[in-house]
């Protein structure tokens, strides 16, 4: 039992010690570049053969420190947005929303990943959950690697695999350490494109544009000085 004990307090005074990652206790996320979408149509119940399609998903969301209890580390998950090709780049899914995530556990360290996630082109509303897992040793916390899968709405089920990193200093272009002017002044010149753009040139919410979103979000970290 003591042993137990010391094993949860070694594993949340480890949790505890990556909770809280920068001055405000949010961490931007980023999802990686192997991270994917599977889209299912027409699944049982529904009369008519399924059909899966697989492609990238790229986006942002942002993990803010909650709770603990003896077990677990609570996080909010927020600003959720994730853009999707399931077929070869045709077709472009717009996911945004808003989930919880905890990580923890007795003798493993497990987490579980909630999305309620909303596909803007279709108006549709689905829940995503992971289950509880064990983290994956090759991508240990602050990495958060889980394949989400979300519940069957009107014959649609969408499943998430997804790899995404802790972006060290949101907002900085230049990569400096400090979010300033030079920063800004990428964005600005770069205001305006509307495919094709990459964070460095100052698309904040990865959704391949530099519009106000991204212009909002660096104004909101300027100042920020980066470890
Ligand atoms: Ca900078
Ligand atoms: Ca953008």
């Amino acid at each position: 039992m003591i042993r137990t004990a010391l094993r949860i307090a070694i594993v949340s005074a480890a949790l505890s010690g990556l909770a809280v990652s920068s001055a405000s206790g949010q961490t931007r996320y980023r999802l990686d570049g192997s991270s994917t979408i599977e889209a299912e149509f027409c699944l049982g119940p529904c009369d008519c053969a399924p059909s899966v399609r697989t492609g990238p998903a790229r986006g942002v969301f942002t993990l803010t420190f909650d709770h603990m209890d003896p077990l677990f580390t609570y996080y909010a998950v927020s600003d959720v947005q994730i853009i999707a090709s399931p077929v070869d780049g045709v077709a472009v899914m717009r996911l945004v929303g808003s989930g919880t995530y905890q990580i923890g556990g007795e003798v493993a360290v497990t987490h579980r990943l909630q999305l309620a996630l909303h596909w803007e082109e279709n108006d549709m509303d689905f829940l995503f959950d992971s289950g509880f897992g064990v983290v994956d040793p090759a991508h240990p916390f602050p990495e958060i690697s889980s394949r989400v899968e979300s519940d069957l709405v009107i014959c649609t089920q969408l499943d998430l695999n997804l790899l995404a990193t802790p972006v060290r200093c949101p907002g900085d272009l230049t990569g400096d350490g400090e979010v300033g002017i030079q920063d800004l002044a990428i964005l600005l010149h770069n205001f305006g494109l509307v495919e094709g753009a990459t964070p460095d040139d100052g698309d904040m919410d990865e959704d391949g544009d530099v519009d106000l979103p991204d212009l909002a979000y660096l104004l909101a970290q300027f100042g920020a000085q980066c470890p």
